[in-house]
């Protein structure tokens, strides 16, 4: 009889051929102990691994599930057009469909390429903007995470101005040096590099909802200083939306503070669960973009017919009924999340922006990178593991958002914030 595959016995396997058995770092479970486990199928908001156990997820794919796992109209969709052929390599209507829809959404991307992940998006739109510039330096945010193309491997070296240098082997002194990082909500850090660097900075690109270092939202007036700085400076603004982008409204963050970058990246929701990323903007930059303009980017797989249609899907279903759900939802959690530490005497700090969650292990508030690392990691991942032990699949590291979708009902909400308050006191206990 064929042995049983279990999670234990797929990962035993998986490191045999996979670096660190999984396919991206976070799914390893390092931060929080553990092994991964293996997904068999998932559907609405409920995970089934590989074991047979159920789990609500908060994790959703890292964001793009925003309308649950395998709605049935995705499925048929992606099925009916896969039939016609799945990859052409050649132009299909369906990308020029889903670019309109996106501009009807976003009308700051007059513009738009379609790339297969938001690493290529966030690259790509740094390169135009050098090339628009005429610039090579690029200011990032601590904390803040665009895809693991070089430049934006970088921290700050020593002194607030200085040059970055690499946070990963593999990454050139000379391509982190061209990178500036800033504090997250701290306007000043960003005037002194602008000044600093007088001329030589190409783009600014900022999480405008910021949720890979857990959830920051941007305080007042920063968004809008960043725009001012830029617009001053000659540097462009490039809002990277991979996570707000349809999540945080159907127009994104930008929509929400109503300021206008020159590029946005996309990714995730864009493409229903399927590999789509992408970039677009002001018409006179993305013009420069091959084969309009000298700036070369390519994919075999850009504008996948079948990942369009999954994009297009996704994005249709984008209704303001949607998003005050969401909103609902998240409120709901967070302060679930709340009680239940307040209840076990945990010092908690919840940060929330509609449907993207956070709480951060620790008594001060969170609103950039220092902050965020002073949480206590440890007790995340004791909460993580007393989450799981209870059927909640939440993300396996602090420094992440959970994810809520339109298939997440009010009673597993109700169920999750009761693992919360015995996870709590698990937490407790061991401080
Ligand atoms: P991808 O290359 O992973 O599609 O997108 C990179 C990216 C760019 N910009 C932002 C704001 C992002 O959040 C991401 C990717 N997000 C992570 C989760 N924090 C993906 C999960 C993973 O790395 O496995």
């Amino acid at each position: 009889m064929k042995k049983p595959v279990t999670s234990r016995a797929l990962f035993a396997r998986a490191t045999q051929i996979l670096p660190g058995g999984v396919d991206s770092p976070v799914r390893a479970f390092s931060a929080v102990g553990g092994a991964p486990l293996f997904i068999a199928r998932a559907s609405g908001a409920t995970l089934v691994d590989v074991d047979g156990n159920r789990f609500i997820d908060y994790v959703m794919s890292w964001g793009p599930m925003i309308h649950g796992h395998a709605p049935a109209g995705l499925i048929k969709a992606i099925g009916s057009t896969a039939k016609l052929g799945t990859s052409f390599g050649a132009p299909s209507a369906r990308e020029v469909e889903l670019g309109e829809r996106v501009r009807t959404l976003m009308p700051s991307i007059e513009r738009v390429r379609f790339v297969s992940s938001g690493t290529e998006a966030a690259m790509s739109a740094v390169r135009v903007a050098r090339a628009f510039t005429g610039r090579d330096r690029i200011i990032k945010f601590e904390g803040c995470y665009h895809g693991h193309a070089d430049a934006f491997l970088a921290k700050a070296g020593s002194g607030a101005t200085t040059l970055g240098v690499p946070t990963s082997p593999g990454v050139s002194k000379a391509v982190a040096a061209d990178t500036l990082l800033a504090r997250y909500n701290d306007l000043g850090s960003v005037a002194a590099l602008c000044t600093a660097h007088r001329g030589t900075i190409a783009a600014i690109i900022v999480e405008p909802l910021a949720g890979n270092m857990g959830v920051v939202p941007p305080v007042d007036g920063f968004l809008q200083g960043l725009r001012d700085l830029c617009t001053r400076h000659g540097i462009l603004l490039i809002f990277d939306e991979v996570i707000s982008g349809f999540r945080a409204s159907a127009g994104g963050a930008q929509a929400i503070v109503g300021i206008t970058p020159d590029l946005t990246c996309l990714g995730k929701i864009i493409g229903g669960g399927l590999p789509v990323g992408a970039y677009g903007g002001r018409a006179d930059i993305m013009g420069l973009v091959a084969p309009a303009g000298p700036v070369y980017q390519a994919g075999t797989l850009s504008g996948n017919p079948v990942a369009m249609t999954a994009g297009l899907w996704a994005l249709k279903r984008l209704t303001p009924k949607l998003y005050k759900d969401l909103a609902r939802r998240g409120s709901m959690l967070a302060s679930g999340f709340a009680d239940a530490a307040r209840g076990a005497g945990v010092p908690l700090q919840v940060n929330a922006f509609g449907s993207l969650v956070t709480p951060f292990f620790t008594s001060s508030p969170v609103r950039d990178y220092d902050s965020a690392l002073a949480a206590d990691t440890s007790a995340y991942a004791r909460f993580f593991r007393g989450m799981l032990a209870r059927g909640i699949y939440p993300p396996p590291s602090q420094f992440e958002a959970w994810f809520l979708s339109d298939a997440h009902t009010d009673r597993q909400i109700a169920q999750t914030i009761l693992a919360a308050r015995a996870a709590m006191r698990e937490v407790a206990k061991a401080r």
